[in-house]
C-alpha cells in the first residue's frame, strides 16, 4: 500500500522542483541559525540540484566538534526529543527533533512501514531497543501513525519476546536482523515452529545484512523480510525502505536528497556507481545536514519501480567504509563473508570475523557456528569428526574463490559466538 500517493508518485520534474526550493529553504534555514553553516555556506547560491556538488561535506567529526547542542538550529525551547547514534566509541551524537521534524519522522516512517504491508489495526511486535537509539520510538511512532497496535517489547529478555510472540499473535514484527533470528532460534530449539505464529511481515534494519540472512529470516519465520534504513544523524529509520518488489530501497528523496560519492575523490558518481552514501536534509528544522557522509556503501538507481512509487532506490548497504577491512592488501567487507558463509546450509548465520593486527601483515580467521543438523549427524560437536573437517575445507575453499582471501576458518561449537540483543558485533579486533 502507497501511504502517501501524492508525495510518493510525484513525477520527477515535479520532484525535482520541490527538492530544489527545499533545498534553498534548507540552507538559509542552516545558515541563519547554525554558525558553522554560516561560516561553510555563507553566500553560496544554489540555483540547480547540481550546484550541491559543489558545497562542502559534513562529517560525523563535525557532529562531535559541536557536541551537544552546538549544530542545532532552533532555541533550546523548540526541541522536541533527543535521540543518540549507538556509536560505542567515546561520546554519542545528539540528535534534536523539532515537534515538526517528528511528524517528518512519523510521516517517513509510516511509508516505509506501510510499503511492506503495515496495516491499520494490525499488532506490532517491536523487538528494537527502545532509548536514545532510534529504532524502537522510530518504529512505535511510525506504527502509531498508521493506527496500528503497538507492542513495544523493546530488545533483550528474550523469553518475553516469546511468551508475547506466540501469546498476542502480532500481524508484524521489527527489530536487527540478528536479534530476530537469534528469538526464532530460542523459539525453534524449544520444540516451536516459529513459522506458525502467524507473522505476515518483518521489517529488518540498523545493520548490514545480506540476502542470504534475509532468506534465514524468511525461512525462519514464514513471511517476508523488508530492508529499512536509516541514520540518527538524518532522522533515524525511515530514510529509506523496501517495498513490496524488493528490488532496492526507496529514499524518501522529498525529505533527503541522496548522492553517492567516491570517498577516494569525493566526486559524485552516476546511478550503478558503487561509493558512500551522502544526503541532505530536505525539511528539518532542528539539526539540517547538507551534505552529510553516511559512511554507508551503495549504489543509487533512478530507473522505475514497478511499485508506481518514482523515488530514487538505493542497493541494500553493503557495510560502512570504516567496517572496511584490508587483509593482505584485499579489500572487504564483513558482508562479503555472510553472503557466502549463509549460502552453506551445514552453517548457521552467527558468524565473527576476528582480526589479528599484531603480526605485520593483518590476519582474519572466520568464526562460524554449525547447523544443528549437522552437529546432531556427528552425534555431538567435534571439531575434529571428519563432518566437520571436510565442512571446513569446503567453506575456506568457498571464501577463498569469492573473496579472493585465504583466511583461516574455524567451525566452532554451538552457542560459542556472542547473539547480540541490537546490532550485531561482527569483527573483533585482536
Ligand atoms: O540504526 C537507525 C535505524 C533503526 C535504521 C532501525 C533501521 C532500523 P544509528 O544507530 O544512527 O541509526 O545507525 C545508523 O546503521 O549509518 C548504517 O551503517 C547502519 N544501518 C541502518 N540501517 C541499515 C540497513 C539506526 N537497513 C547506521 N542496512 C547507518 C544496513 C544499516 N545498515
Amino acid at each position: 500500500m502507497i501511504w502517501n500517493a501524492e508525495a510518493e508518485t510525484l513525477g520527477r520534474a515535479a520532484r525535482a522542483r520541490l527538492q530544489l526550493a527545499r533545498l534553498r529553504e534548507t540552507i538559509g534555514w542552516a545558515v541563519a541559525h547554525v554558525a558553522f553553516h554560516r561560516e561553510r555556506l555563507g553566500g553560496v547560491e544554489v540555483r540547480r540540484l547540481d550546484d550541491l556538488a559543489r558545497l562542502p561535506f559534513v562529517r560525523k567529526t563535525d557532529l562531535r566538534d559541536h557536541y551537544p547542542f552546538g549544530l542545532f538550529a532552533v532555541e533550546p525551547g523548540e526541541i522536541a526529543r533527543i535521540h543518540a547514534s549507538s556509536g560505542t566509541k567515546g561520546k554519542p551524537t545528539i540528535v534534536g527533533y523539532t515537534a515538526a521534524d517528528l511528524n517528518v519522522w512519523r510521516e517517513v516512517m509510516a511509508r516505509v512501514m506501510a510499503a511492506a504491508g503495515a496495516r491499520r489495526g494490525d499488532l506490532l511486535h517491536i523487538a528494537f531497543g527502545y532509548g536514545l537509539f532510534t529504532g524502537g520510538l522510530g518504529f512505535h511512532d511510525g506504527a502509531e501513525r498508521i493506527g496500528m497496535t503497538v507492542v513495544p517489547v523493546s530488545s533483550g529478555n528474550t523469553a518475553r519476546h516469546q511468551l508475547l510472540l506466540r501469546d498476542l499473535a502480532p500481524a508484524g514484527i521489527c527489530g536487527t536482523p540478528s536479534f530476530v533470528l537469534h528469538i526464532a532460534e530460542t523459539l525453534t530449539a524449544e520444540g516451536e515452529n516459529p513459522r506458525t505464529l502467524g507473522l505476515r511481515y518483518g521489517m529488518f534494519g540498523a545493520e548490514p545484512w545480506t540476502e542470504g540472512m534475509r532468506a534465514s529470516l524468511e525461512n525462519a519465520l514464514g513471511c517476508p523480510a523488508y530492508d529499512i534504513y536509516g541514520l540518527s544523524e538524518i532522522i533515524g529509520p525511515g530514510v529509506a525502505g523496501e517495498c513490496e518488489v524488493r528490488d532496492g530501497l526507496h529514499i524518501q528523496d522529498d525529505h533527503f536528497l541522496p548522492e553517492v560519492i567516491d570517498p577516494a575523490t569525493d566526486q559524485v558518481l552516476g546511478p550503478g556507481r558503487e561509493g558512500e552514501l551522502v544526503l541532505t536534509t530536505l525539511t528539518k528544522r532542528a539539526l539540517p545536514l547538507v551534505r552529510y557522509r553516511t559512511g554507508d556503501v551503495t549504489t543509487l538507481t533512478d530507473a522505475p519501480c514497478p511499485c508506481g512509487r518514482t523515488s530514487i532506490r538505493m542497493a541494500r548497504v553493503k557495510g560502512r567504509s570504516d567496517d572496511m577491512l584490508v587483509i593482505k592488501g584485499v579489500n572487504l567487507y564483513p558482508s562479503e563473508v555472510e553472503a557466502t558463509l549463509l549460502a552453506i546450509e551445514e552453517l548457521l548465520p552467527h558468524y565473527q570475523l576476528v582480526v589479528d593486527r599484531r603480526a605485520t601483515l593483518a590476519t582474519l580467521e572466520v568464526r562460524v557456528e554449525p547447523a544443528p543438523a549437522l552437529v546432531e549427524r556427528c552425534g555431538g560437536f567435534d571439531a575434529a569428526h571428519p563432518l566437520i573437517v571436510g565442512l571446513r575445507q569446503r567453506v575456506a575453499e568457498r571464501l577463498r574463490m569469492a573473496i579472493g582471501l585465504s583466511v583461516q576458518l574455524t567451525i566452532v561449537a554451538p552457542q560459542t559466538i556472542p547473539r547480540s540483543e541490537g546490532k550485531a558485533v561482527r569483527v573483533v579486533e585482536r
